[in-house]
């Protein structure tokens, strides 16, 4: 893959992108539920809110724009009769989340647009294309996170056809109905399926996104190539044992369901650290009845569970019930779990990761020959996309890899980089047969 800039810009005109770029993620940051921190869940009033941003954005740009059936904000320009390269990223976030978790990686692929569109008659005239064998579509996913209902890529999901009957049943916090935030957002459920791409209809998927991790940092590398997205499951936990007394109950009698829990959240650690690449977390932990004179008669908690490859994360899940069953049964407790989310490896396809590549020289020509490959530990929608087009991800540097905490950084620098970096993938992409 050649090194040779193909892009035609003006470094200033890339500088300048990368500081609308950060410019507007403060700008969706201030989006939010919560008005001292940054939170945008999915069918919410503030996702319609950025849905309504992002397409201005997008008509700025000459595209054409439409939200699809499950609420993902979609914009194109190109050929309309041309199978499409995706680019994009998600614009829902998690609870007191960082400001370029999925944004950033939405706003660089608006950025590599405005780079790459040509006026459509030559002249500066009414429209814009993009000189390439295929169209440009930018697509901000609707629900990455997956933080309202427990399920993530559900938008990216409905992009990629495998939207499931069963999660119309999926509630949020307060008891209200997939089904039901889809009908209050102003969807129809019955037509989700509109939603649905073909495979014929799309060249790849291309993501930019921070690493959610400190590898870069470390590594004094502002951009990578990812080789392939972690598989995830993710279990909702009920160990039950017996409320009593917190004074009057003496120890031989205890069925503390919270020792029990708090037993299996460190045999988790423990588990998960022994093994290679595989990472897991209990971020939920909630006893009941919550009171501070009652022993806890139960525990709700969550496991966020990824594995490089699904066969050890699927093992070390064997593991972890077969401990569960040891620490339950010798605490006399019971202990049962429910799937909420599972998403396979996804391994970026080599063309794509051969044009980031490419991209990267080309971006950074002064430095090393083999831009850093990194595996994602963090989900993205690029594994729901795995399943009707090839994916390929670029990564920017994080500083201190902190993320899903508002701490998540980038630098505009970076973010410069990463718009060049893209561009040229995408006109990488375009000189190689479809
Ligand atoms: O959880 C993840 O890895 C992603 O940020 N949704
Ligand atoms: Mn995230
Ligand atoms: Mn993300």
């Amino acid at each position: 893959m050649s090194t040779t800039a193909l892009l035609r810009a003006a470094p200033d005109a890339i500088a300048a992108a990368a500081r609308r770029v950060m410019a507007r993620c403060d700008e969706l940051a201030r989006v939010s539920a919560e008005s001292g921190s940054i939170e945008r869940v999915y069918l919410s009033p503030e996702h319609a809110r950025v849905n309504r941003l992002a397409a201005e954005w997008m008509r700025e740009l000459g595209m054409q724009t439409w939200q699809d059936a499950a609420g993902n904000q979609v914009g194109r320009i190109g050929d309309p009769s041309a199978p499409a390269l995706l680019m994009g990223s998600h614009l829902d976030t998690v609870i007191d989340a960082g400001r370029y978790d999925g944004i950033a990686g939405v706003l660089i692929a608006l950025e590599v647009v405005r780079l790459l569109r040509v006026p459509a008659d030559g002249e500066a005239g009414d429209g814009w294309t993009v000189p390439l064998p295929f169209a440009l579509e930018v697509v901000a996913f609707s629900d990455e996170e997956g933080t309202r209902f427990g399920k993530a890529l559900l938008g990216s999901s409905a992009v990629a056809g495998t939207w499931d009957a069963s999660w119309w049943a999926l509630t949020d916090a307060d008891g209200v109905s997939l089904r039901q935030a889809f009908l209050e957002f102003g969807l129809d459920p019955g037509r989700v399926g509109e939603a649905a791409r073909r495979p014929d209809e799309l060249v790849g998927y291309l993501e930019a996104h921070i690493e959610q991790g400190p590898e870069l940092d470390r590594a004094g590398e502002p951009l990578a190539v990812v080789s392939s997205i972690a598989s995830a499951r993710r279990f909702h936990l009920v160990v039950e044992g017996e409320a009593r007394h917190a004074g009057g109950t003496p120890y031989d009698m205890r069925h503390d369901a919270l020792l029990g829990a708090s037993e299996a959240a460190l045999a988790v650690e423990r588990i998960c650290a022994g093994e290679h690449h595989i990472m897991g977390t209990v971020g939920r932990f909630e006893a009941f009845p919550g009171a501070v004179n009652v022993i806890p008669g139960e525990v709700q908690f969550s496991l966020d569970l990824r594995g490089e490859f699904d066969a050890s994360r699927d093992h070390v899940w064997d593991a972890l019930s077969r401990q569960l069953d040891e620490i339950m049964g010798r605490r006399g407790l019971r202990w049962r779990s429910r799937e909420v989310h599972s998403a396979p490896a996804v391994f970026c396809a080599p063309l794509l990761q051969d044009v980031v590549a490419g991209g990267i020289r080309a971006t950074l020509p002064s430095r090393s020959d083999a831009p850093p490959v990194i595996f994602s530990r963090a989900g993205h929608d690029g594994m729901a996309l795995g399943a009707i087009a090839e994916v390929g991800m670029l990564f920017l540097r994080n500083p201190d890899g902190i993320s899903h905490h508002p701490d998540e950084a980038v630098s505009a620098g970076d973010v410069a980089h990463g718009i060049r970096a893209l561009a040229e993938a995408v006109l990488l992409r375009g000189a190689e047969p479809r």
